[in-house]
C-alpha cells in the first residue's frame, strides 16, 4: 500500500500517527509538495478527486481518502493496539471525542493557519484575516475547555490513548505555524501533549 502525504499538513499527519502507533511497516509513504501543486497533477486527481492529502492506495489500485476513512480502515486490518473503541459504545464514544475534535478544534486551528499564515497563500487562494481571526478566537476557547476535561483524566476519550488525541494533536500542532502552542495557562493541555510526545505517535514529524 502506499500514502500519500505531505509535509506540515496536519490530515495526512492524522494517517501517519495512526500507523506509527500500530507499529504498521509495510506501508510506502510518498510526499508530495503541496505549495508546487503536486497534488493537483492529473495522475493525482484519479486518486483523490479533492486533490487532498492524504490519500491510501492498495495493492490493487483502490483508493481511500478522508484521514478517517483511511484510520478506520487500518483498524480493521490491524485490530491491536485498539484506537478505536472494542464494543459498541466505546466505539460510539470515541466516535464523539474524535469528531469534536475534529470538527471543533483542529479545524479551527487549521483555518486559522490556513487564512493566517501568509507561507499557506499558494494553497488557500483567498485568505481572509477575518477568517483567520474568527477561527483563533474558537480554537482558543476550544484548547481552555480542553485544559478543564484533560485536568481529569490522562487522555481525550478516556484512561487510554486514542484517535481522538492523535485528531486533537494534529491540530495543535500545526498551529505552531502561528507560534501557538499551550502555555501556563493550559498546564493539563501541555502536559498532554507532552504524554504524547514520549509515544510512537509523538516520533511523526509535524
Ligand atoms: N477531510 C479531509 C481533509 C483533507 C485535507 O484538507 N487535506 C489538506 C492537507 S491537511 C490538503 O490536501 N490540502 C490541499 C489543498 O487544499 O489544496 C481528510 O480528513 O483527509
Amino acid at each position: 500500500m502506499k500514502l500519500y502525504v505531505a509535509p506540515y499538513a496536519p490530515n495526512p499527519r492524522r494517517a501517519t500517527m495512526f500507523v506509527a502507533e500500530k507499529g504498521v511497516s509495510d506501508i510506502e509513504v510518498v510526499t508530495l509538495n503541496l505549495p508546487e501543486g503536486e497534488h493537483r497533477s492529473e495522475a493525482y486527481r484519479k486518486k483523490s478527486p479533492f486533490s487532498q492529502v492524504p490519500t491510501l492506495e492498495l495493492d490493487d489500485g483502490r483508493c481511500l481518502t478522508e484521514s478517517r476513512a483511511i484510520c478506520a480502515y487500518l483498524e480493521a486490518l490491524h485490530p491491536e493496539p485498539n484506537l478505536m473503541g472494542r464494543d459498541p459504545f466505546e466505539r460510539a464514544w470515541i466516535e464523539m471525542w474524535d469528531r469534536r475534535m475534529e470538527l471543533m478544534f483542529t479545524m479551527p486551528l487549521m483555518l486559522w493557519v490556513r487564512h493566517g499564515n501568509p507561507v499557506l497563500a499558494a494553497i488557500e487562494r483567498n485568505q481572509n484575516a477575518d477568517v483567520a481571526q474568527i477561527n483563533q478566537a474558537q480554537a482558543m476557547r476550544m484548547a481552555k475547555w480542553l485544559d478543564g476535561e484533560l485536568g481529569t483524566r490522562a487522555w481525550v476519550a478516556g484512561d487510554r490513548f486514542t484517535i481522538a488525541d492523535i485528531t486533537a494533536a494534529c491540530g495543535m500542532d500545526f498551529a505552531k505555524m502561528m507560534k501557538w502552542r499551550p502555555g501556563d495557562d493550559l498546564p493539563n493541555l501541555r502536559g498532554w501533549r507532552e504524554r504524547i510526545a514520549a509515544r510512537p505517535a509523538g516520533q511523526v514529524a509535524a
